[in-house]
């Protein structure tokens, strides 16, 4: 059963002036979900008009009011985790277990940011001068723009929006086009908490139409964008020209490094669960593991028979462990790295497209497992957002943190020891915004700092006690109560 959605903007839901759709699809069955508005520039500049609107009224109501309605949003999501869990599902592929854990962050962020309502701690310094009161305070940017992807469709608007509207600002959300129906429940619940007309807008369309126009928006001041480095990187150009902030939360190529001293059962499963979870398609997925060369065929096999158990399937099926991939674009770029994988190494697993009995109709693909890959291999140092995996012989610690701090990207890594001075090299010398020991490279949880370095990002981080960094401006300010002329760096040397 389809249904037709609509954008919100400045309080009403409304279709895309030019009446133009799209529809999202199901990428297990195929099957048409929902008709959306196809916007362009003259709906962005709507949204933009409500937002700059809306904020003359929010930037002045109290963080702790603005708090408490975000705060009410976490308690709907978590009423409904079950049905936008579903949703999900049905709407990018991944299976339910994780769908809920998306959700879940929403919850989870919701009450965070919340709580940052009744702090968004300023600065209090002595002033240099006599009778002369200093201090630094967050104030809110203006109206921020918002570009979320379809792997994380609850999560990563979460980790964006909720900071971004307790610090007081006003938003334009532009979801990606796979994943549409998320960013409407997210939108529809904050409207239902009580959020007041034109502080969050919602438009539907696609990059070139609605991304690019909100980048080039002088009413704009923020970027905040999850994707590709190639997109965010011409984000980051044009916006910069501009001179908006941008915020960039981009791609990864993470190795999970395993010593030749690690719990082989539990580094096996842990390799499983971040390269084929969510199908591969996190930004933290593993998709290298640097395996010392005394356990690299040990490992190898074991990891290959765990890839050969998973089933693929509806992510609504309880037994099935890997989704689709969420569109056919997917399917062939995954494959085009595949084919150039079997010349680089072995290969132990998968290697294919998934087209038996139901799952014709779906975008499924084999986890795939490569052994003996050269560091430099492409399957080994580019991102391929699939269940793709590339394992390569290290001989050493020092080699392995090497080959990891020599990738474009540096969002998550991990290492298997069971030695403490391994353990503490890793922590302090990888080079990646996250690091895990003795675990996987996915699962960061929302009260840390979430991004990374080099090709991953431009510096920003979401989430944790830096959350409200990429919102808000510092605003310092003198209060001078001596009835005269002071002047700083003058009267008082
Ligand atoms: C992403 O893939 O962009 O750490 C986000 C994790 C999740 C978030 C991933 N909590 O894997």
């Amino acid at each position: 059963m389809s249904q037709n959605f609509l954008n919100y903007i400045g309080g009403q839901w409304v279709p895309a002036r030019s009446g133009r759709t799209f529809w999202n699809h199901d990428p297990a069955t195929g099957e048409a979900l929902g008709e959306f508005p196809a916007s362009a520039l003259e709906d962005v500049d709507a949204a933009v008009a409500a937002a700059a609107k809306a904020f003359r009224g929010w930037r002045l109501t109290p963080a702790p009011k603005r708090a408490e309605i975000v705060f009410r949003a976490g308690e709907i999501i978590r009423a409904r985790k079950e049905d936008l869990a579903r949703a999900m599902t049905r709407e990018m592929g991944k299976v339910l277990i994780e769908a809920r854990g998306d959700v879940q962050e929403g919850i989870d962020m919701a009450y965070l940011a919340a709580g940052e309502g009744r702090r968004m701690y300023g600065v209090t310094t002595p002033s240099e001068m006599p009778d002369k009161w200093a201090m630094s305070v967050r104030a809110p940017v203006g109206v921020v723009g918002v570009i979320t992807p379809w792997n994380f469709p609850f999560a990563i608007p979460s980790w964006k929006l909720m900071p971004a509207l307790v610090a007081g600002n006003t938003a334009v959300f532009k979801p990606a086009g796979d994943t549409p129906e998320m960013a409407w429940h997210f939108t529809k619940i904050l409207e239902e908490a009580g959020l007041p007309p034109g502080v969050l807008n919602l438009v539907f369309g696609s990059g070139a139409e609605v991304g690019n126009p909100m980048v080039e928006h002088p009413g704009i001041h923020v970027i905040s964008f999850t994707g590709s480095t190639d997109v965010g990187l011409a984000i980051a150009g044009r916006g910069g020209a501009l001179g908006k902030r941008i915020s960039l939360e981009m791609g990864g190529k993470n190795a999970i490094i395993v010593m030749d001293d690690a719990d082989l059962a539990h580094a096996t499963d842990a390799i499983a669960w971040s390269a084929f979870g969510t199908t591969g398609q996190r930004c933290t997925a593993c998709s290298r593991v640097l395996v010392h060369g005394r356990v690299h065929d040990e490992l190898a096999d074991r990891v290959t028979a765990k890839a050969k158990q998973l089933k693929l399937g509806s992510g609504l099926e309880p037994t099935t462990d890997v989704g689709p991939l969420v569109n056919r674009s997917q399917v062939e770029k995954v494959h085009a790295y595949v084919e150039i994988g079997a010349k680089e190494g072995t290969l132990a697993a998968g290697g294919g497209p998934a087209r038996d009995g139901a799952l014709a109709k779906g975008h499924f693909y084999r986890p795939t497992v490569f052994r003996d890959v050269p560091a430099g291999a492409r399957i080994a140092v580019e991102e391929i957002f699939g269940p793709v995996l590339a394992m390569v012989k290290v001989e050493s610690l020092e080699q392995a943190i090497e080959i990891n701090n020599a990738s474009r990207y540096g969002l998550s890594a991990a290492i298997f020891t069971r030695d403490v001075k391994s353990a503490f090299a890793a922590m302090r010398d990888l080079e990646t915004g996250i690091v895990y020991v003795n675990h996987g490279t996915t699962g960061a949880e929302t009260h840390l700092p979430f991004g990374g370095t080099r090709g991953t990002g431009n510096g920003h981080r979401e989430a944790g006690h830096t959350m409200l960094d990429p919102f808000t401006e510092w605003k310092s300010i003198y209060v001078d109560f001596s009835g005269r002329l002071q002047r700083a760096q003058i009267d008082n040397a």
